[in-house]
């Protein structure tokens, strides 16, 4: 029979049972958002989210447009960029464009349509580009510039800038070769294989190698051609060249490595000793141009650092965590001579 007396007891029970029930949901819930990570070795809550690291869960989209595969640095930059957005757990949307601004512009514009978090491109020239850029802007996305400069009247369409200084890279190719023909009385003959018209490397590394050897007067550019930063071109310029001003070169600057290898071969072509006859100075660092330097084939590689995934993903998490990021993130480059060739080839990746 139920007292009064038991009615209330079981009320009180079943109250302080949902009381306690409720306290659990919202204690759970809480720990979900707090996100502790279990350390290895000990077991965690049973919740599964908590096997899945941090960064992943806060589901990052990032558009990334690339200019193109023209180059070894090119495949090692987007091995650097897919392999980094993997490890940090961001979703990455990848576009190659081929070398064609306007296929970069319709990725950009895909990307706003598809609404990612940041939008992160490599242009392939440096002008033209402020119509899209403010397109997303609009869009409220962030958007990053990575490797190459581009020219804007407005920088509030970027947030911040990752790659190499192209113009110091210039200069260090430029006072190799003032060094090395210090000696030599002159005309110094030079030719110079540029990349992409209009793009910033090609732009400013000639800049740069010409602030430096205006130093002295009978140091002559007799030609400057564009080869597109690939090999094949770089051979065709090459043999052309030869073929125009015969064996009357001293010295090659070339803006990459992919360049230099094609004109070693039209070189060799040509019966002359490419670094003996002719000096070669390149710009970049891959295996192939280390192990060139290494044979005594090129004389100079001005590194180029294409590895810029990680400090990419960095940037776009700080930027989701709503930090602010500087304006110019520049990669720390060396130069390779052929005195480290050997030890530099051997432990390189790209
Ligand atoms: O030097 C060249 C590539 O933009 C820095 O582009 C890059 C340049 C690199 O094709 O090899």
């Amino acid at each position: 029979m139920i007292t009064p007396y038991s009615r209330l007891l079981l009320l009180s029970v079943f109250l302080v049972l949902f009381v306690a029930a409720a306290v659990g949901c919202v204690s759970n819930s809480s720990s979900t958002a707090t996100r502790t990570p279990v350390p290895t070795g000990e077991k965690g809550p049973v919740e599964t989210t908590d096997e899945i690291p941090i960064a992943s869960r806060q589901d990052i989209k990032l558009g990334f447009s690339q200019l193109g595969s023209e180059s070894d640095w090119r495949l090692a930059n987007t091995a650097s960029i897919r392999e980094a957005a993997k490890e940090a757990g961001i979703e990455l949307l990848f576009d190659n464009a081929e070398q064609s601004q306007e296929k970069q512009i319709e990725a950009i514009r895909r990307f706003i349509a598809q609404k990612v978090d940041v939008i992160a491109f490599s242009p392939v020239v440096q002008s033209g580009w402020e119509p899209i850029m403010k397109e997303v802007k609009q869009a409220g996305i962030p958007m990053i510039v990575s490797d190459r400069s581009v020219e804007v009247s407005d920088s509030s369409l970027y947030v911040t800038f990752i790659g190499s200084d192209f113009t110091e890279e210039g200069r260090k190719a430029g006072k190799y070769l003032l060094d090395k023909m210090r000696d030599v009385p002159g005309p110094v003959v030079i030719a110079e294989l540029k990349g992409t018209e209009g793009s910033a490397p090609s732009v400013e590394r000639g800049k740069g190698f010409r602030e430096i050897i205006a130093k002295r007067e009978d140091f002559q550019i007799v030609s400057s051609e564009y080869a597109n930063f690939t090999q094949k071109e770089g051979k065709e310029a090459m043999r052309a060249l030869l073929r125009e001003q015969g064996s009357r070169i001293d010295a090659l600057f070339a803006h990459n490595d992919d360049m230099a290898l094609g004109a070693i071969e039209a070189i060799e072509e040509f019966g002359l000793r490419p670094g003996e006859d002719i000096v070669i100075l390149s710009v970049d660092g891959t295996r192939k141009a280390l192990e060139m330097l290494a044979a005594g084939k090129i004389n100079v590689v001005v590194e180029c650092n294409p590895l810029l995934g990680p400090n990419l993903m960095q940037a776009v998490k700080e930027l989701m965590a709503g930090r602010t990021l500087p304006k110019r993130i520049v990669t720390p480059e060396s130069v390779f001579t052929q005195a480290i060739a050997e030890k530099a080839a051997s432990g390189r990746k790209y």
